[in-house]
């Protein structure tokens, strides 16, 4: 159901179809002031919206909202609304933080830094032929992890991988300096920051920068046997470039949570390739509930005059 649209804040849904109902829902019990506005509402209603909540928008899908002041993201990666050519210039976008969304990835970090430490996949097979396995491995002080990306999530993971003791290193855009993480800045440290890197966790935005970056000269500088956990971007991995470093062993084992094409396709070489990972870019999800509370506290702002937190520089790309 569309609302009529006299004096009401409305909130164009260029979400995900069949979860509309599911955040009509959550905005009704969380800010009942807001109303969404679907894809099936009239131009007039459609032109009346002062934001937006989108993923993937189609392409000009965004135009037709006249009066729009602020697009939020549904998540934390805002790719999939910049690949929309004709997207309002001149209208903020924000990016998703919240608490749900970052503690998901910490999880989600942490048990395949933990998988990829431990190799548990050795005492998987192990019971499965059921083998009493002798397996070591180093103690985490010994182990070197690189976190790739030191913003919101990957400043929380690295964090919470501090707390397990890991030889920690973070790499970033700009600099930055964390307590117990050898911190590495730009393009010029690269090499520097993977010297040495067993396993290295890429929560890198999708950018003109990022796009592609995990492939052969990446892989390279890595030491043989590698771990490569992707929680970025699809885009970000040169996919045949990651199959050849597996075979030749430069990467060890990997784990991909995102893809070029998603779902990944069933004849996909991924599915069959040993110690490679798959998990089905569910890492982590926004929270409808806590992102309603954070949209309807930055509109709150927005309509008082205040600035609206965590907005995406078009020029950067994140
Ligand atoms: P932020 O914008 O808070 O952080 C991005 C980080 O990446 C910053 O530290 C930034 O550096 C760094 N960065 C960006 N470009 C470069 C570059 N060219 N070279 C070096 N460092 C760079 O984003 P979030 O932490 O909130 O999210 C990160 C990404 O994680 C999202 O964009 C999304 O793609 C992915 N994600 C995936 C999910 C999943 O389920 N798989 C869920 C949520 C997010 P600086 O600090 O210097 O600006
Ligand atoms: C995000 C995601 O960017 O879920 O939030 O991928």
């Amino acid at each position: 159901m569309n609302p009529t649209t006299d004096g009401e804040t409305l909130l164009y849904f260029a979400g995900i179809g069949e979860r509309t109902e599911t955040w009509r829902q959550v905005f009704q019990d969380v800010a009942p002031e807001i109303i969404i506005v679907d894809r099936d509402a009239t131009p007039e209603q459609k032109a009346a919206c002062q934001y937006a909540l989108a993923w993937k928008p189609r392409p000009g899908e965004l135009t037709a909202l006249s009066k729009l002041q602020a697009i939020f993201g549904l998540g934390a990666g805002v790719d999939g609304i910049l690949a929309d050519n004709s997207l309002p210039s001149d209208v903020p976008l924000i990016r998703m933080v919240e608490s749900g969304l970052t503690q998901g990835m910490v999880e989600y970090c942490l048990w395949q830094v933990l998988y990829h430490h431990r190799r548990f996949w050795e005492t998987e097979a192990a019971q499965r032929q059921h083998h009493w396995l002798e397996q070591y491995y180093p103690a985490p002080w010994d182990r070197t992890v690189g976190v790739m990306g030191l913003g919101e999530i990957g400043h929380a993971v690295a964090t919470q991988l501090m707390s397990f003791k890991f030889k920690l290193r973070g790499w970033s855009r700009t600099a930055k300096v964390i307590d117990g993480v050898s911190c590495f800045v730009s393009l010029d440290s690269l090499p520097a920051f993977l010297n040495g890197c067993e396993i290295v966790l890429c929560l890198l935005p999708l950018t003109a920068e990022t796009r592609g970056f995990l492939n052969a000269d990446f892989f390279a500088h890595l030491p043989m046997g590698a771990a490569l956990i992707n929680a970025g971007r699809g885009a970000q991995l040169n996919e045949a470039d990651l199959l050849a470093a597996m075979r030749f062993g430069r990467i060890g084992s990997a784990t991909l949570d995102v893809f070029q094409t998603e779902p990944l396709p069933p004849e996909h070489p991924f599915w069959r390739q040993e110690r490679l990972f798959i998990t089905p870019h569910n890492a982590s999800f926004t929270d409808p509930r806590a992102a309603a509370q954070a949209i309807h506290r930055q509109i709150s702002d927005h309509r008082s005059g205040l600035p609206l937190q965590h907005v995406v520089d078009r020029t950067r790309g994140y």
